[in-house]
Protein backbone atom coordinates (compact mmCIF):
# COMPACT_ATOMS: atom_id res chain seq x y z
CA UNK A 1 0.00 0.00 0.00
CA UNK A 2 1.37 3.31 -0.69
CA UNK A 3 1.06 6.71 1.56
CA UNK A 4 1.09 9.98 0.92
CA UNK A 5 4.69 10.39 0.62
CA UNK A 6 5.56 8.27 -2.07
CA UNK A 7 1.76 9.85 -3.38
CA UNK A 8 3.26 13.22 -2.94
CA UNK A 9 6.49 12.86 -5.01
CA UNK A 10 5.58 10.61 -7.24
CA UNK A 11 1.75 10.71 -8.50
CA UNK A 12 0.54 13.70 -6.65
CA UNK A 13 -2.76 11.98 -6.66
CA UNK A 14 -3.84 14.34 -3.91
CA UNK A 15 -3.60 18.28 -4.38
CA UNK A 16 -1.56 19.64 -1.73
CA UNK A 17 -2.07 23.65 -1.01
CA UNK A 18 -1.60 26.26 1.39
CA UNK A 19 -3.89 26.74 4.64
CA UNK A 20 -5.74 29.75 2.88
CA UNK A 21 -6.61 28.38 -0.09
CA UNK A 22 -8.10 25.51 1.82
CA UNK A 23 -9.93 28.16 3.77
CA UNK A 24 -11.28 29.28 0.49
CA UNK A 25 -13.75 26.52 0.91
CA UNK A 26 -15.23 27.55 3.54
CA UNK A 27 -18.10 29.76 2.89
CA UNK A 28 -20.18 32.22 5.56
CA UNK A 29 -22.92 29.90 7.06
CA UNK A 30 -21.31 26.52 6.45
CA UNK A 31 -21.49 23.72 8.63
CA UNK A 32 -18.18 22.09 9.61
CA UNK A 33 -16.61 19.41 11.55
CA UNK A 34 -13.38 19.02 12.71
CA UNK A 35 -11.32 15.72 13.77
CA UNK A 36 -10.00 15.89 17.22
CA UNK A 37 -10.77 15.66 20.94
CA UNK A 38 -9.31 18.00 23.17
CA UNK A 39 -6.64 19.69 21.70
CA UNK A 40 -5.37 16.52 20.59
CA UNK A 41 -5.85 15.32 16.68
CA UNK A 42 -7.76 18.89 15.76
CA UNK A 43 -6.73 20.71 12.54
CA UNK A 44 -4.50 24.17 13.71
CA UNK A 45 -3.60 25.70 10.30
CA UNK A 46 -7.06 25.76 7.99
CA UNK A 47 -9.04 27.17 11.46
CA UNK A 48 -6.49 29.51 11.73
CA UNK A 49 -6.63 30.58 8.37
CA UNK A 50 -10.67 30.31 8.17
CA UNK A 51 -10.62 33.16 11.24
CA UNK A 52 -8.09 34.97 9.25
CA UNK A 53 -10.74 35.08 6.40
CA UNK A 54 -13.56 35.99 8.59
CA UNK A 55 -11.18 38.66 10.06
CA UNK A 56 -11.25 40.03 6.86
CA UNK A 57 -14.95 39.59 5.65
CA UNK A 58 -15.83 41.04 9.13
CA UNK A 59 -13.90 44.26 8.31
CA UNK A 60 -15.30 44.39 4.69
CA UNK A 61 -18.51 44.70 6.61
CA UNK A 62 -19.28 41.26 5.07
CA UNK A 63 -20.80 38.55 7.57
CA UNK A 64 -18.75 35.42 7.67
CA UNK A 65 -19.45 32.54 10.93
CA UNK A 66 -19.48 29.42 10.89
CA UNK A 67 -21.75 26.33 12.70
CA UNK A 68 -18.65 24.10 14.65
CA UNK A 69 -19.19 20.31 15.06
CA UNK A 70 -15.95 18.60 17.15
CA UNK A 71 -15.42 15.63 19.38
CA UNK A 72 -14.79 17.85 22.59
CA UNK A 73 -13.06 20.16 23.42
CA UNK A 74 -9.96 21.72 21.07
CA UNK A 75 -6.81 23.33 20.73
CA UNK A 76 -6.55 27.31 20.91
CA UNK A 77 -5.68 27.73 16.90
CA UNK A 78 -9.53 26.75 16.52
CA UNK A 79 -12.06 27.47 18.99
CA UNK A 80 -9.53 30.06 20.11
CA UNK A 81 -8.88 31.85 16.94
CA UNK A 82 -12.34 31.05 15.72
CA UNK A 83 -13.62 32.85 18.58
CA UNK A 84 -11.45 36.14 18.93
CA UNK A 85 -12.33 36.47 14.87
CA UNK A 86 -16.19 36.25 16.19
CA UNK A 87 -16.44 32.97 13.26
CA UNK A 88 -18.80 30.85 14.87
CA UNK A 89 -22.34 30.98 14.99
CA UNK A 90 -23.14 27.51 16.42
CA UNK A 91 -20.93 25.30 18.62
CA UNK A 92 -21.68 22.05 20.06
CA UNK A 93 -20.73 19.58 21.84
CA UNK A 94 -17.97 20.87 23.79
CA UNK A 95 -15.60 23.49 24.40
CA UNK A 96 -13.08 25.03 27.33
CA UNK A 97 -11.40 27.74 25.42
CA UNK A 98 -11.92 31.01 27.64
CA UNK A 99 -12.36 33.00 24.44
CA UNK A 100 -15.01 31.07 23.42
CA UNK A 101 -16.97 30.58 26.90
CA UNK A 102 -17.19 34.74 26.28
CA UNK A 103 -18.90 34.39 22.87
CA UNK A 104 -21.06 31.83 24.52
CA UNK A 105 -22.02 33.56 27.53
CA UNK A 106 -22.79 36.99 26.14
CA UNK A 107 -24.59 35.34 23.02
CA UNK A 108 -22.27 35.73 19.86
CA UNK A 109 -22.22 31.99 20.06
CA UNK A 110 -25.06 29.59 20.04
CA UNK A 111 -23.55 27.04 22.42
CA UNK A 112 -25.30 23.34 22.38
CA UNK A 113 -23.67 21.73 25.25
CA UNK A 114 -24.23 17.53 24.57
CA UNK A 115 -23.22 14.59 25.89
CA UNK A 116 -20.12 13.28 23.87
CA UNK A 117 -21.53 9.64 23.49
CA UNK A 118 -24.15 11.03 21.47
CA UNK A 119 -22.48 13.53 18.85
CA UNK A 120 -21.66 11.32 16.03
CA UNK A 121 -24.93 9.49 16.09
CA UNK A 122 -27.06 12.16 16.48
CA UNK A 123 -25.64 14.01 13.31
CA UNK A 124 -25.85 10.61 11.20
CA UNK A 125 -29.61 10.59 12.41
CA UNK A 126 -29.81 14.26 10.94
CA UNK A 127 -30.64 16.02 14.13
CA UNK A 128 -28.18 18.60 13.03
CA UNK A 129 -29.13 19.36 9.29
CA UNK A 130 -26.38 19.09 6.76
CA UNK A 131 -22.59 18.74 6.85
CA UNK A 132 -20.26 21.20 4.10
CA UNK A 133 -16.86 19.93 5.55
CA UNK A 134 -14.68 17.81 7.01
CA UNK A 135 -11.22 19.12 8.02
CA UNK A 136 -9.04 16.67 9.87
CA UNK A 137 -5.45 15.83 11.02
CA UNK A 138 -3.77 12.85 9.98
CA UNK A 139 -0.97 11.04 10.20
CA UNK A 140 -1.01 9.54 7.53
CA UNK A 141 -3.16 9.05 3.99
CA UNK A 142 -3.10 6.37 1.28
CA UNK A 143 -4.04 6.96 -2.34
CA UNK A 144 -7.28 4.51 -1.81
CA UNK A 145 -8.29 6.69 1.27
CA UNK A 146 -7.34 5.25 4.24
CA UNK A 147 -7.12 8.33 6.75
CA UNK A 148 -4.85 7.63 9.99
CA UNK A 149 -5.63 10.07 12.69
CA UNK A 150 -2.99 11.97 15.21
CA UNK A 151 -3.40 11.44 18.76
CA UNK A 152 -7.36 12.09 19.06
CA UNK A 153 -10.18 10.89 17.12
CA UNK A 154 -13.36 12.39 17.91
CA UNK A 155 -16.28 12.43 15.64
CA UNK A 156 -13.55 12.18 12.48
CA UNK A 157 -15.27 8.68 10.78
CA UNK A 158 -18.95 10.30 10.98
CA UNK A 159 -18.05 13.55 9.66
CA UNK A 160 -16.01 11.60 6.81
CA UNK A 161 -19.19 9.82 6.11
CA UNK A 162 -21.34 12.79 5.87
CA UNK A 163 -19.78 16.28 4.98
CA UNK A 164 -19.57 16.63 0.97
CA UNK A 165 -15.84 17.71 0.96
CA UNK A 166 -13.09 16.03 3.31
CA UNK A 167 -9.45 18.44 3.80
CA UNK A 168 -6.86 16.77 5.18
CA UNK A 169 -3.78 18.38 7.26
CA UNK A 170 -1.18 16.02 7.25
CA UNK A 171 0.81 17.13 10.25
CA UNK A 172 4.01 15.79 10.17
CA UNK A 173 5.03 16.43 14.18
CA UNK A 174 2.42 12.70 14.14
CA UNK A 175 5.02 9.78 12.66
CA UNK A 176 2.97 7.62 10.27
CA UNK A 177 3.82 4.89 12.50
CA UNK A 178 0.91 5.78 14.72
CA UNK A 179 -1.14 3.29 12.01
CA UNK A 180 -2.40 0.23 14.04
CA UNK A 181 -2.65 2.30 17.85
CA UNK A 182 -6.71 3.58 16.42
CA UNK A 183 -9.34 1.25 16.42
CA UNK A 184 -12.00 2.38 14.16
CA UNK A 185 -15.54 1.11 14.38
CA UNK A 186 -19.02 3.23 14.34
CA UNK A 187 -21.90 1.44 14.73
CA UNK A 188 -25.06 0.90 12.53
CA UNK A 189 -28.11 2.91 13.12
CA UNK A 190 -31.47 1.74 14.11
CA UNK A 191 -33.22 -0.10 13.63
CA UNK A 192 -29.99 -2.37 12.66
CA UNK A 193 -27.80 -1.41 15.59
CA UNK A 194 -26.28 -4.66 17.03
CA UNK A 195 -24.46 -4.79 20.27
CA UNK A 196 -20.84 -3.19 20.54
CA UNK A 197 -18.27 -6.41 20.85
CA UNK A 198 -16.39 -4.89 23.01
CA UNK A 199 -15.81 -6.92 26.47
CA UNK A 200 -12.42 -5.75 27.74
CA UNK A 201 -10.89 -2.01 27.35
CA UNK A 202 -8.36 -4.43 25.11
CA UNK A 203 -10.29 -5.75 22.70
CA UNK A 204 -10.01 -4.20 18.84
CA UNK A 205 -13.24 -4.59 16.88
CA UNK A 206 -12.82 -2.09 14.02
CA UNK A 207 -9.97 -0.64 11.32
CA UNK A 208 -6.63 0.87 12.01
CA UNK A 209 -8.01 3.74 10.05
CA UNK A 210 -10.67 5.65 8.75
CA UNK A 211 -11.86 4.78 5.19
CA UNK A 212 -13.11 7.89 2.68
CA UNK A 213 -14.12 7.98 -1.00
CA UNK A 214 -10.45 9.42 -2.50
CA UNK A 215 -12.67 11.30 -4.41
CA UNK A 216 -13.83 13.91 -1.64
CA UNK A 217 -10.68 14.67 -0.79
CA UNK A 218 -9.82 18.22 -2.01
CA UNK A 219 -7.04 19.04 -0.90
CA UNK A 220 -3.97 18.50 1.73
CA UNK A 221 -2.55 21.43 3.96
CA UNK A 222 1.19 20.22 5.01
CA UNK A 223 2.32 20.94 8.02
CA UNK A 224 4.89 20.86 10.65
CA UNK A 225 2.81 22.24 14.22
CA UNK A 226 3.01 21.15 17.78
CA UNK A 227 0.49 19.99 20.09
CA UNK A 228 -1.75 22.52 22.30
CA UNK A 229 -2.54 20.59 25.19
CA UNK A 230 -1.94 22.20 28.41
CA UNK A 231 0.37 21.13 31.07
CA UNK A 232 -0.53 20.93 34.39
CA UNK A 233 -0.18 22.85 38.30
CA UNK A 234 2.02 21.12 40.15
CA UNK A 235 -0.52 19.21 42.66
CA UNK A 236 -1.16 21.28 45.33
CA UNK A 237 -2.57 19.71 49.09
CA UNK A 238 -5.96 20.10 48.69
CA UNK A 239 -5.78 18.42 45.27
CA UNK A 240 -3.51 15.53 46.81
CA UNK A 241 -5.74 15.45 49.93
CA UNK A 242 -8.81 14.42 47.13
CA UNK A 243 -6.75 11.89 45.12
CA UNK A 244 -5.75 10.71 48.99
CA UNK A 245 -9.50 9.96 49.75
CA UNK A 246 -10.70 8.69 46.26
CA UNK A 247 -7.54 6.06 46.50
CA UNK A 248 -8.29 5.03 50.03
CA UNK A 249 -12.12 4.52 49.33
CA UNK A 250 -11.37 2.71 46.14
CA UNK A 251 -8.93 -0.08 48.13
CA UNK A 252 -11.69 0.10 51.20
CA UNK A 253 -14.03 -1.62 48.53
CA UNK A 254 -11.86 -3.85 47.15
CA UNK A 255 -11.37 -4.70 50.90
CA UNK A 256 -15.28 -5.00 51.11
CA UNK A 257 -15.51 -7.10 48.59
CA UNK A 258 -17.70 -4.85 47.09
CA UNK A 259 -15.12 -4.25 43.87
CA UNK A 260 -13.63 -7.54 42.85
CA UNK A 261 -9.92 -8.02 43.48
CA UNK A 262 -8.96 -7.71 40.30
CA UNK A 263 -10.21 -4.56 39.97
CA UNK A 264 -12.57 -2.52 37.20
CA UNK A 265 -11.60 -0.29 34.32
CA UNK A 266 -11.29 3.26 35.46
CA UNK A 267 -12.71 6.18 33.54
CA UNK A 268 -11.40 9.48 34.75
CA UNK A 269 -12.22 13.17 33.58
CA UNK A 270 -9.61 15.91 32.42
CA UNK A 271 -7.82 18.60 35.04
CA UNK A 272 -5.70 18.73 37.62
CA UNK A 273 -7.76 17.06 40.46
CA UNK A 274 -8.26 13.75 38.03
CA UNK A 275 -4.32 13.68 37.45
CA UNK A 276 -3.50 13.48 41.23
CA UNK A 277 -6.32 10.95 41.56
CA UNK A 278 -4.71 9.12 38.84
CA UNK A 279 -1.16 9.48 40.93
CA UNK A 280 -2.53 8.76 44.06
CA UNK A 281 -4.00 5.20 42.86
CA UNK A 282 -0.83 4.65 41.12
CA UNK A 283 1.04 4.85 44.33
CA UNK A 284 -1.77 3.09 46.86
CA UNK A 285 -0.23 -0.79 47.41
CA UNK A 286 -3.69 -1.90 47.57
CA UNK A 287 -4.92 -1.07 44.61
CA UNK A 288 -3.77 -3.68 41.81
CA UNK A 289 -2.56 -2.56 38.22
CA UNK A 290 -5.42 -1.60 36.40
CA UNK A 291 -7.04 -1.06 33.35
CA UNK A 292 -8.62 2.56 31.89
CA UNK A 293 -11.94 2.70 30.14
CA UNK A 294 -12.25 6.40 29.49
CA UNK A 295 -12.18 9.69 27.07
CA UNK A 296 -8.82 11.21 28.02
CA UNK A 297 -6.11 9.57 28.26
CA UNK A 298 -4.04 12.24 30.01
CA UNK A 299 -0.71 13.12 31.52
CA UNK A 300 -0.70 10.48 34.82
CA UNK A 301 -1.69 7.71 32.51
CA UNK A 302 1.59 7.56 30.65
CA UNK A 303 3.69 7.42 34.00
CA UNK A 304 1.04 4.72 35.37
CA UNK A 305 1.57 2.41 32.38
CA UNK A 306 5.79 3.17 32.04
CA UNK A 307 5.62 1.81 35.75
CA UNK A 308 3.33 -0.81 35.42
CA UNK A 309 0.52 0.30 37.42
CA UNK A 310 -1.90 1.20 34.74
CA UNK A 311 -1.92 -2.22 32.41
CA UNK A 312 -3.89 -1.08 29.44
CA UNK A 313 -5.40 2.17 28.74
CA UNK A 314 -8.43 2.55 25.79
CA UNK A 315 -9.51 6.17 25.41
CA UNK A 316 -10.69 9.01 22.80
CA UNK A 317 -7.59 10.95 22.94
CA UNK A 318 -3.41 11.12 23.80
CA UNK A 319 -4.15 14.64 25.77
CA UNK A 320 -1.23 14.61 27.23
CA UNK A 321 1.86 17.49 27.05
CA UNK A 322 4.44 17.81 24.47
CA UNK A 323 6.90 16.19 26.32
CA UNK A 324 4.93 13.72 27.06
CA UNK A 325 3.93 13.23 23.47
CA UNK A 326 7.65 12.82 22.09
CA UNK A 327 8.30 10.08 25.07
CA UNK A 328 5.54 8.03 23.32
CA UNK A 329 6.88 8.40 20.12
CA UNK A 330 10.28 7.58 20.41
CA UNK A 331 8.66 4.51 22.55
CA UNK A 332 5.80 3.66 19.95
CA UNK A 333 5.56 -0.15 20.04
CA UNK A 334 5.81 -0.16 23.76
CA UNK A 335 2.60 2.14 23.85
CA UNK A 336 0.52 0.87 20.84
CA UNK A 337 0.53 -2.40 23.08
CA UNK A 338 -0.69 -0.62 25.84
CA UNK A 339 -3.15 2.21 24.33
CA UNK A 340 -6.08 2.24 22.08
CA UNK A 341 -7.85 5.24 20.39
CA UNK A 342 -11.44 5.07 19.28
CA UNK A 343 -13.84 7.38 18.27
CA UNK A 344 -16.16 8.68 21.56
CA UNK A 345 -19.38 6.88 19.91
CA UNK A 346 -17.32 3.92 21.40
CA UNK A 347 -14.41 5.37 24.00
CA UNK A 348 -17.65 6.83 25.75
CA UNK A 349 -20.64 4.58 25.33
CA UNK A 350 -22.79 3.73 27.83
CA UNK A 351 -23.74 0.37 26.95
CA UNK A 352 -20.16 -0.31 27.42
CA UNK A 353 -19.60 1.99 30.57
CA UNK A 354 -22.53 -0.47 31.98
CA UNK A 355 -20.82 -3.57 30.31
CA UNK A 356 -17.35 -3.24 31.84
CA UNK A 357 -18.59 -1.94 35.22
CA UNK A 358 -16.68 1.30 35.09
CA UNK A 359 -15.42 3.37 37.74
CA UNK A 360 -15.89 6.96 36.65
CA UNK A 361 -14.06 9.86 38.34
CA UNK A 362 -15.54 13.12 37.32
CA UNK A 363 -15.12 16.80 38.89
CA UNK A 364 -18.62 19.06 40.03
CA UNK A 365 -18.67 22.76 40.41
CA UNK A 366 -21.26 22.44 42.76
CA UNK A 367 -22.65 19.63 44.36
CA UNK A 368 -25.96 19.97 46.71
CA UNK A 369 -26.27 18.57 50.10
CA UNK A 370 -28.78 15.91 48.00
CA UNK A 371 -26.53 14.63 45.16
CA UNK A 372 -27.48 16.46 42.13
CA UNK A 373 -24.38 17.62 40.63
CA UNK A 374 -23.56 20.78 38.35
CA UNK A 375 -20.86 20.39 36.48
CA UNK A 376 -21.58 23.50 33.96
CA UNK A 377 -22.75 26.46 34.81
CA UNK A 378 -21.07 28.96 37.25
CA UNK A 379 -23.33 30.50 39.86
CA UNK A 380 -26.10 28.82 37.60
CA UNK A 381 -25.63 31.00 34.88
CA UNK A 382 -22.13 31.34 33.08
CA UNK A 383 -21.32 28.24 31.03
CA UNK A 384 -18.31 26.95 31.97
CA UNK A 385 -16.86 23.80 29.90
CA UNK A 386 -19.64 21.81 29.10
CA UNK A 387 -20.61 18.07 30.35
CA UNK A 388 -18.74 16.75 28.43
CA UNK A 389 -18.33 12.93 28.75
CA UNK A 390 -19.24 12.91 32.44
CA UNK A 391 -22.53 11.92 32.32
CA UNK A 392 -22.33 8.81 29.46
CA UNK A 393 -20.05 7.83 32.37
CA UNK A 394 -22.08 8.99 35.67
CA UNK A 395 -25.25 7.10 34.66
CA UNK A 396 -23.56 3.99 33.57
CA UNK A 397 -20.54 3.46 36.09
CA UNK A 398 -20.66 0.44 38.67
CA UNK A 399 -19.70 3.21 40.73
CA UNK A 400 -19.80 7.26 40.36
CA UNK A 401 -18.07 9.80 42.13
CA UNK A 402 -17.35 13.24 41.80
CA UNK A 403 -14.82 15.01 43.36
CA UNK A 404 -14.10 18.68 44.12
CA UNK A 405 -12.75 21.19 46.33
CA UNK A 406 -14.65 22.10 49.50
CA UNK A 407 -14.94 25.56 49.18
CA UNK A 408 -13.62 28.15 45.82
CA UNK A 409 -13.17 31.78 45.29
CA UNK A 410 -11.09 31.07 48.91
CA UNK A 411 -13.66 30.12 51.25
CA UNK A 412 -16.29 32.42 49.23
CA UNK A 413 -18.14 30.00 47.68
CA UNK A 414 -19.32 26.35 49.00
CA UNK A 415 -19.01 24.00 46.57
CA UNK A 416 -21.71 22.49 48.58
CA UNK A 417 -25.31 24.17 48.16
CA UNK A 418 -28.52 23.36 49.66
CA UNK A 419 -30.03 22.93 45.73
CA UNK A 420 -27.60 22.94 42.79
CA UNK A 421 -28.13 26.42 40.56
CA UNK A 422 -27.71 23.97 36.90
CA UNK A 423 -28.85 20.28 37.08
CA UNK A 424 -25.86 18.27 34.92
CA UNK A 425 -26.14 14.82 36.80
CA UNK A 426 -29.40 13.91 39.36
CA UNK A 427 -29.13 12.14 42.71
CA UNK A 428 -30.46 9.08 41.07
CA UNK A 429 -26.95 8.81 39.15
CA UNK A 430 -24.15 9.89 42.02
CA UNK A 431 -23.15 7.42 44.02
CA UNK A 432 -20.28 8.88 45.83
CA UNK A 433 -19.03 12.25 46.63
CA UNK A 434 -15.32 13.52 47.72
CA UNK A 435 -13.42 16.57 48.40
CA UNK A 436 -10.59 17.37 50.65
CA UNK A 437 -12.27 16.45 53.73
CA UNK A 438 -13.58 13.15 52.79
CA UNK A 439 -15.68 10.71 50.94
CA UNK A 440 -19.52 10.42 51.07
CA UNK A 441 -21.05 7.53 50.48
CA UNK A 442 -24.52 8.32 48.94
CA UNK A 443 -25.41 4.83 47.64
CA UNK A 444 -28.49 2.96 49.82
CA UNK A 445 -29.41 6.18 51.50
CA UNK A 446 -32.31 8.60 51.52
CA UNK A 447 -32.46 12.62 50.34
CA UNK A 448 -32.46 13.67 54.02
CA UNK A 449 -29.50 10.50 55.11
CA UNK A 450 -27.60 11.97 52.05
CA UNK A 451 -27.59 15.30 53.19
CA UNK A 452 -26.17 14.46 56.80
CA UNK A 453 -23.55 12.25 55.09
CA UNK A 454 -22.73 14.79 52.84
CA UNK A 455 -22.74 17.44 55.46
CA UNK A 456 -20.56 15.70 57.87
CA UNK A 457 -17.81 14.30 55.55
CA UNK A 458 -17.37 16.75 52.64
CA UNK A 459 -18.43 20.12 53.68
CA UNK A 460 -16.08 23.00 54.62
CA UNK A 461 -16.09 23.86 58.51
CA UNK A 462 -17.26 27.29 57.59
CA UNK A 463 -21.03 25.88 55.52
CA UNK A 464 -21.74 23.03 57.96
CA UNK A 465 -23.42 24.68 60.86
CA UNK A 466 -25.27 27.29 57.91
CA UNK A 467 -26.16 23.49 56.20
CA UNK A 468 -27.56 22.00 59.39
CA UNK A 469 -29.37 25.26 59.73
CA UNK A 470 -30.56 25.05 56.14
CA UNK A 471 -31.90 21.22 56.68
CA UNK A 472 -34.34 22.73 59.62
CA UNK A 473 -35.84 25.46 57.12
CA UNK A 474 -36.53 22.64 54.53
CA UNK A 475 -40.65 22.15 54.35
CA UNK A 476 -41.48 18.64 55.44
CA UNK A 477 -41.52 15.82 52.48
CA UNK A 478 -39.16 13.34 51.23
CA UNK A 479 -36.54 15.90 50.51
CA UNK A 480 -36.53 18.68 52.85
CA UNK A 481 -36.10 21.85 50.71
CA UNK A 482 -37.29 25.44 51.71
CA UNK A 483 -38.43 26.77 47.86
CA UNK A 484 -37.75 30.42 49.29
CA UNK A 485 -34.04 29.46 50.36
CA UNK A 486 -32.87 27.13 47.97
CA UNK A 487 -31.11 29.04 46.28
CA UNK A 488 -30.08 31.89 48.94
CA UNK A 489 -26.24 30.67 49.40
CA UNK A 490 -26.31 31.80 45.35
CA UNK A 491 -28.06 35.16 45.99
CA UNK A 492 -26.20 35.91 49.03
CA UNK A 493 -22.92 35.43 46.65
CA UNK A 494 -24.57 37.84 43.99
CA UNK A 495 -24.99 40.66 46.66
CA UNK A 496 -22.38 40.64 49.19
CA UNK A 497 -19.59 38.46 47.22
CA UNK A 498 -19.69 35.95 50.18
CA UNK A 499 -22.36 32.73 50.80
CA UNK A 500 -20.48 32.28 54.17
CA UNK A 501 -22.86 35.79 55.20
CA UNK A 502 -26.37 33.86 54.54
CA UNK A 503 -28.70 35.02 56.91
CA UNK A 504 -31.47 32.53 57.37
CA UNK A 505 -33.13 34.28 60.09
CA UNK A 506 -35.21 36.11 56.92
CA UNK A 507 -36.72 32.60 56.03
CA UNK A 508 -37.97 31.18 59.29
O1 LIG B 1 -12.03 29.41 38.61
O2 LIG B 1 -10.56 29.45 36.66
O3 LIG B 1 -11.24 31.58 37.81
O4 LIG B 1 -9.68 29.95 38.95
O5 LIG B 1 -14.12 27.21 38.49
O6 LIG B 1 -12.23 25.16 38.99
O7 LIG B 1 -11.27 23.83 40.86
O8 LIG B 1 -9.76 24.71 38.99
O9 LIG B 1 -11.46 22.84 38.64
O10 LIG B 1 -10.18 22.97 36.42
O11 LIG B 1 -10.77 20.79 37.57
O12 LIG B 1 -12.54 22.21 36.50
C1 LIG B 1 -16.06 21.13 36.69
C2 LIG B 1 -15.06 23.00 35.40
C3 LIG B 1 -13.71 21.73 37.09
C4 LIG B 1 -14.31 20.62 34.93
C5 LIG B 1 -14.80 21.62 36.02
C6 LIG B 1 -14.21 27.96 39.70
C7 LIG B 1 -12.80 27.88 40.26
C8 LIG B 1 -11.98 28.05 39.02
C9 LIG B 1 -12.27 25.82 37.78
P1 LIG B 1 -10.77 30.16 37.95
P2 LIG B 1 -11.07 24.17 39.42
P3 LIG B 1 -11.12 22.18 37.25
C10 LIG B 1 -13.85 14.84 30.91
C11 LIG B 1 -15.20 14.84 31.59
C12 LIG B 1 -17.29 18.96 33.17
C13 LIG B 1 -16.96 18.05 32.03
C14 LIG B 1 -16.37 16.77 32.43
C15 LIG B 1 -15.37 20.36 33.86
C16 LIG B 1 -12.77 27.26 37.99
O13 LIG B 1 -13.97 19.41 35.51
O14 LIG B 1 -15.49 21.13 32.93
O15 LIG B 1 -16.36 16.36 33.58
N1 LIG B 1 -16.17 19.28 34.04
N2 LIG B 1 -15.87 16.10 31.44
O16 LIG B 1 -12.59 28.91 41.22
C17 LIG B 1 -18.21 29.19 41.01
C18 LIG B 1 -18.34 27.14 42.09
C19 LIG B 1 -17.03 26.85 41.63
C20 LIG B 1 -16.40 27.81 40.85
C21 LIG B 1 -15.09 26.08 41.09
N3 LIG B 1 -19.02 26.28 42.83
N4 LIG B 1 -18.89 28.32 41.75
N5 LIG B 1 -16.98 28.98 40.52
N6 LIG B 1 -15.19 27.29 40.53
N7 LIG B 1 -16.20 25.79 41.77
C22 LIG B 1 -13.57 15.86 29.84
C23 LIG B 1 -14.29 15.69 28.56
O17 LIG B 1 -15.41 15.35 28.53
C24 LIG B 1 -13.59 15.94 27.30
Amino acid sequence: MRNLRFLKNQIMAYKFMTAEEAASFIKDGFTVGFSGFTASGCPKAVPTAIARHAEEEHAKGNPFKINVFTGASTGDSLDGALARANAEAFRTPYQSSKDLRIRINQHDTHYCDYHLSHMGQDLRYGFFGKMNVAILEVSDITEDGELIPTAGVGIAPTICQLADIIILEHNRQHPKELRGIHDIYQPLDPPYRREIPIYSPKDKIGTPYIKVDPRKIVGIVETNLPGEVSGFSPVDEITMKIGQNVADFLASEIRRGIIPASFLPIQSGVGNVANAVLGCMGANPDIPPFMMYTEVIQDAVIGLIEEGNCSFASGCSLTISNPLVEKVYSNLPFFKEKVVLRPQEISNSPELARRMGLITINTALEADIFGNINSTHVLGTKMMNGIGGSADFTRNGYISIFTTPSVAKNGAISSFVPMVSHLDHSEHSVKVLVSEYGVADLRAKSPIQRAQEIIEKCVHPDYKQLLWDYLKLGQKGHTPQSMLAALAFHAEFNNSGDMRKTDWSKFF
